[in-house]
């Protein structure tokens, strides 16, 4: 990898002249907040520069990948994924998992490759830079906000309110705002930060139809007007100096000045994507949260076909996402006897998502894996039953302990249609949740960290490109 870098180093000056000759793929990773987005880029970077685990990626079984090697990325103005320090929190002597990540990045990857087949013979090697870019799902569901006016928006979120405990204290702070009083800065930031406190429980609660994504999110902007808004009852023939035109404009500002730029700068560049999905974690909160998790996937997917929204149309003119991975996280939960049926759902709970997208000319798939293995496979006796458990070390105790989540159904109707009718508890049992910290590694010279299907995720995605 040194040597790597020290040759990408070396072709810097002919960064400009390269970047015409050179082909490169951007392969866009996103997902909700902690569904392992950022586990999943250093894993995949860790596997492809030692590609010993990889044996489901074609080009890597053939040995036609000469050489990988981190090099400057093209962007001079996004934050580098810190590649390094993830891996060594997760492959370090006392493994921990990487601080969570709160805003756009980006990491380039070179591959220099041999061409397959006859050509093998004729052809001299070729480069290709994979640009990698981690961005959090929730910018994704703002484009919604796009098509709405501020009278449209407050109206809907508004509604959902009543059904939320968590919601109490916003409602309670609304019955004192008067919308056509005079805008009033601290009455404002009040709301924005009890509306912003009541994003942040129903994250917490399971809900995942929290946006504006950027007020969970705030990175450098905390504190700016674009996040001091909040929802306020639709009103009609306010003056210009009202609360409600204020919180109108900040709004709009909102849109114009924060979810436009996202799309423009990072969303429209991208070529491949892959979203992953913690569905495990929405299984164990109830159904509740696995419908929401099913309805926030359809809004992320709605980015992937932009012929319904005008602005995105205008912006990506024609160009597309031409292959998009579903992928459930965290498999090593599971045994792999429950591996299909971890599948089955993530197939089910997107599948109106993938069909839209298809129709949209876009490849899709979905598979379960993990990033990074964190457990071992064992069967343990219970009640004279053999239980498909896994072994891991607990997060919060360090102990090593054998764990069976309980057992999820064959057919994932069992799981989606009681959360679709809006039940309050899994009628068949409970599903346990988890913490496993990694493991201790010990690699072999050649080997990625250890995955589940990792691999497999990586010919979807970028094995027609090799
Ligand atoms: N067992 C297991 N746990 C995982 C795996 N990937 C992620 N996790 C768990 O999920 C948590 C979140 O993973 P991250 O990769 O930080 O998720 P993220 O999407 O980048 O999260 P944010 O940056 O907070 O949005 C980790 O701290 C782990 O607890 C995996 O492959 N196996
Ligand atoms: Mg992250």
């Amino acid at each position: 990898m040194t040597d790597g870098a020290a040759r990408g180093l070396g072709s810097l000056g002919s960064a400009v002249s390269s970047r015409f000759f050179e082909p490169s793929l951007r392969l866009g990773v996103t997902g909700l907040a902690r569904a392992g987005k950022t586990v999943f880029i250093t894993s995949l970077v860790a596997n492809l520069l030692n590609r010993g685990r990889m044996l489901q990626l074609a080009a890597a079984r053939q040995g036609r990948i000469e050489s990988a090697y981190l090099q400057p990325q093209p962007d001079d103005t996004v934050p580098r994924f810190a590649y390094e320090d993830h891996l060594a929190a997760l492959t370090g002597p006392a493994p921990h998992w990487p601080d969570s990540t709160r805003a756009v990045s980006e990491l380039r990857l070179s591959l220099t490759l041999r061409p397959a087949g006859l050509l093998s013979g004729i052809q001299g090697s070729r480069r290709l830079h994979l640009d990698i870019v981690d961005y959090p799902g929730e910018w994704l569901l703002d484009l919604g906000l796009l098509d709405k006016t501020y009278a449209q928006w407050s109206a809907e979120v508004l509604a959902r309110l009543p059904a939320r405990p968590v919601a109490a204290e916003f409602l309670q702070l609304l019955t004192t705002v008067e919308p056509k009083a005079p805008h009033d800065e601290p009455k404002a930031q009040a709301l924005a930060a009890v509306f912003t406190g009541y994003l942040q429980a129903a994250r917490a609660a399971g809900f995942y139809d929290c946006s504006p994504g950027r007020f969970l999110l705030p990175g450098d902007l905390a504190g700016s007007p674009v996040l001091t808004f909040a929802p306020i009852p639709p009103e009609e023939a306010v003056t210009r100096r009202s609360l409600w035109h204020e919180m109108e404009r900040r709004y709009e500002a909102y849109k114009a000045k924060v979810v436009k730029p996202f799309f423009r700068d990072h969303f429209s560049r991208i070529d491949r994507q892959v979203v992953l999905v913690d569905t495990l974690s929405a299984i164990h909160s109830g159904p509740q949260a696995v419908e929401d998790l099913r309805g926030a996937m359809g809004d992320v997917l709605a980015a992937f076909r932009p012929g319904r929204n005008g602005f995105l149309t205008s912006l990506l003119r024609g160009k597309r996402v031409e292959k998009i991975l579903f992928a459930a996280t965290k498999a090593d939960h599971l045994h792999h006897l429950q591996h299909p049926q971890m599948t089955a759902i993530i197939e089910a709970m997107t599948r109106e998502a993938r069909d839209r997208a298809q129709f949209a000319g876009a490849e899709t798939a979905a598979l379960a894996l993990a990033a990074l293995r964190a457990t071992t496979e064992e069967t343990r006796q219970h009640d004279g039953a053999e239980l498909p458990c896994v072994r891991g070390r607990l997060l919060d105790s360090g102990r090593q302990a054998a764990f069976y989540p309980g057992a999820l159904p064959e057919d994932p109707a069992q799981l989606l249609t009681p959360a679709r009718q809006g039940a309050a508890r899994w009628l068949e049992g409970e599903y346990q949740a988890m913490q496993f910290a990694p493991a201790p590694l010990n690699l072999k010279p050649g080997d990625g960290p250890p995955h589940i299907r990792l691999d497999r995720a990586a010919e979807f995605l970028i094995g027609d490109h090799l």
